[in-house]
């Protein structure tokens, strides 16, 4: 019997992947969470029915929302993940050797622990034994909310602005995350397809903008997302993600990375002009 996972991207279309098996499916009191194992892919990994990682891709996500900050950020050593349940941004942040403490605040307990079962690979760094993270089950609001003027580098590493992450898309959000940043502190959240998610961005950059002096889009390819063509917002206090990018420090890195590099990081910050002109300042 074959078996066919479908994501739908709009009405009219959408991913389908063959699935081997189903290793976990159940509600939690925040969503439904499944972990298939696909025939291409890997294990994949729904949030209510959206594919939020799979094995094969998943490092160009998570190179993409961890690096290109680590390497502006002249001395990150306080960062925060909010949402980030799978691990993935937890392991490569703590590959960067100045870290001192990561710490994960993720709204689903779930989510974390059947990460740590079923997907090794990504949440190696977020099993309880790592000695630089920290875990928290937790409402982000809630977490930055107490934790202010503390981090580096936050990462909003969110599902969809709907159901449980809504908020992190708006203003109010912003606005403590710019309070729990220090004074050159640097946000990175994934914002979604430019071409499937337009009104999304429009809203969020426009949000951004209300709080970050420095708004910046930047993309990676992501094959099981919608479009491929998928984003990241970089909103920093201090540091911009071009002009302050010392490329020898990322060149220079002690690690090995898949698909970020020192050229790529400034490639990654020059839009299509339906892009740009999607988010550009409207005054
Ligand atoms: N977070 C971004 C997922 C958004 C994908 N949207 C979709 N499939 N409709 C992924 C979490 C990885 N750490």
């Amino acid at each position: 019997m074959d078996m066919w996972y479908t994501e739908k991207h709009s009405e009219n279309v959408g991913i389908t992947l063959k699935v081997a098996e189903t290793l976990f499916s159940g509600k939690s009191e925040f969503q439904q969470l499944d972990i298939l194992e696909t025939n291409e892919y890997g294990r994949m990994m729904l949030l209510d029915g959206l594919v939020m990682c799979t094995e094969r891709d998943e490092f160009v996500y998570h190179d993409m929302i961890v690096h290109p900050a680590m390497f502006v950020h002249p001395d990150p050593r306080q960062v925060l993940v909010i949402g980030g349940g799978d691990g993935g941004s937890i392991r490569e942040i703590v590959r960067h050797p100045g870290v001192e403490l990561a710490t994960l605040c993720e709204i689903d307990g779930l989510v974390v622990d059947k990460s740590v079962e079923l997907l090794p690979s990504m949440a190696s760094a977020i099993d309880g034994q790592h000695p630089k993270v920290k875990l928290h089950i937790d409402d982000g609001l809630a977490y930055i909310r107490e934790h202010q003027n503390e981090f580096d580098i936050i990462l909003v590493d969110s599902t969809d602005p709907i159901g449980p992450a809504v908020g992190l898309f708006e203003e109010d959000f912003y606005r403590l995350v710019s309070g729990a940043l220090k004074d050159d502190g640097i946000m990175v959240a994934q914002s979604e397809s430019p071409f499937y998610h337009a009104e999304i961005q429009k809203n969020m950059y426009a949000n951004l903008r209300q709080v970050f002096p420095i708004v910046e889009m930047y993309q990676a390819f992501i094959p099981t997302y919608p479009s491929g063509l998928w984003s990241f917002a970089f909103a920093s206090k201090k540091y911009h993600p071009v002009k302050d990018f010392k490329s020898e420090r990322a060149a220079q890195r002690r690690f090995h990375t898949r698909y970020y590099n020192e050229d790529l990081h400034l490639g990654a910050f020059m839009l299509p002009t339906f892009v740009r002109e999607n988010i550009e300042l409207s005054d």
